[in-house]
């Protein structure tokens, strides 16, 4: 039996998730609209916590401000009936022609401007209905051919809009932090930001650098060839881990939107326990856990309530997997065998200084070189031991 997720698992969706119509470059929709109000009633139904949007997934492009009102607020109701929370909430800047070539980034400066008036009046609504993270996904930030943009010069105004945005944030006294969401490519030949490892880079140049984190997806990290539990792992090491997109990729190919777990799942397995476990067993991070999936065209509107279910009910199963395999004594003898714990000692002695290791001949000139290669690190058994409680065996 798949165990029943409770709010308290902080399990989120965005309304474009469930609400894909399952339109693709080749087809049209499969699917008839979502209401965003029956979305909220559906994912309480089903214990998540929360939804997340873009402007657009809520109140439509070119919505007047009647219109605007009314919807945001049967969306509020929606709310205070289920006590679902809005923790997260984004723009769109990819879907109207206007962004063809991008919103901060494109060539044409009045794009520019309206970009950054059209995520102001979204960060607005986002404070008024707490949320704590703001999400920038540049999907038409970038280019198809080298000559087109000068990335220089396009860094540059990326730096700006996030700069000038995160001013206005701590103008109104907002409690938001921005998280940015890599991607390698689509809908843009080539986006920028492709990684987690550019987007940390980028982060580093932000005069306002301390309240901005990553996003990272599961999917778009793989579509690069990226090992994504270890691009967290970074991303934690940095301190950036602010919000987090799970889903599931089969390989370096368009960007999938999987159900989380239904791509590489031995490396969700070791995600879900860096996550809840860390290292030392207590959580690394404790905010939304987040899907962004898209349930696949295939399916009628049963298929995606099940599909959402699939998400949370494959998080929780490896959640229990992890714990097992945590708890085994066999596997803590396997991990000590391997060292794992061993790295986690500095290399230097407290207190000893380079010069103490120079001197140290046991280091160098008696360091039994050949002995040490001999040794084998045991490896193999240790992701054995993860595979065999993946797959309930143990
Ligand atoms: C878009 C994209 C996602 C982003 C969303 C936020 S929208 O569907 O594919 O990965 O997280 O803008
Ligand atoms: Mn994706
Ligand atoms: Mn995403």
């Amino acid at each position: 039996m798949a165990p029943r997720p409770t709010p308290s698992d902080r399990f989120t969706f965005g309304l474009w998730t469930v609400g894909w119509q399952g339109r693709d470059p080749f087809g049209d929709a499969t699917r008839a609209p979502v209401d965003p109000v029956e979305s909220v009633h559906r994912l309480a139904g089903l214990g998540a916590a929360g939804v997340t949007f873009h402007d657009d997934d809520l109140i439509p492009f070119g919505s007047s401000t009647s219109e605007r009102d009314a919807h945001v607020s049967r969306f509020k109701d929606a709310l205070a009936e289920t006590g679902m929370t809005v923790p997260m909430m984004t723009t769109n800047l990819f879907t109207h022609p206007v962004f063809k070539d991008g919103g901060f980034t494109s060539n044409d400066r009045s794009v520019r401007r309206y970009a950054l008036r059209k995520v102001a009046r979204n960060i607005d609504l986002a404070a008024e209905l707490g949320a704590r993270t703001y999400v920038f996904w540049g999907g038409r930030e970038g280019a198809e051919y080298d000559g087109a943009k000068d990335v220089r010069a396009a860094l540059d105004r990326y730096r700006e809009g996030i700069d000038t945005l995160a001013a206005y944030v701590l103008e109104q006294g907002y409690d938001l932090r921005f998280a940015i969401e890599p991607k390698p490519n689509e809908p843009r030949g080539d986006i920028l930001l492709p990684t987690v490892g550019h987007a940390l880079a980028f982060i580093a140049e932000l005069e306002h650098r301390d309240m901005v984190g990553l996003n990272p997806e599961v999917g778009h990290e793989q579509m690069a060839g990226l090992n994504f539990t270890s691009g967290v792992a970074q991303a934690l090491w940095s301190g950036k881990l602010f919000h987090i997109d799970l889903n599931g990729q089969r390989s370096i190919k368009f960007d999938q939107d999987l159900v989380f777990g239904h791509g590489d799942l031995l490396n969700a397995f070791f995600l879900v326990d860096l996550l809840e476990h860390g290292a030392d067993g207590s959580p690394t991070y404790d905010g939304p856990r987040h899907f962004d999936y898209k349930p696949s065209r295939t399916e009628d509107m049963a298929g995606v309530w099940a599909s959402a279910e699939a998400n949370m009910a494959t998080y929780l199963l490896l959640k229990e997997r992890a714990e097992a395999y945590r708890a085994d004594p066999e596997v803590q003898a396997a991990l000590e065998a391997s060292g794992v714990a061993s790295l986690r000692q500095p290399t230097l002695t407290e207190g000893e200084s380079f010069a103490d290791l120079l001197a140290d001949r046991g280091a160098w000139e008696d360091f039994d070189v050949e002995r040490a290669a001999e040794h084998g690190f045991g490896f193999v058994r240790l992701n054995q031991l993860a595979l065999e409680h993946l797959l309930g065996a143990r």
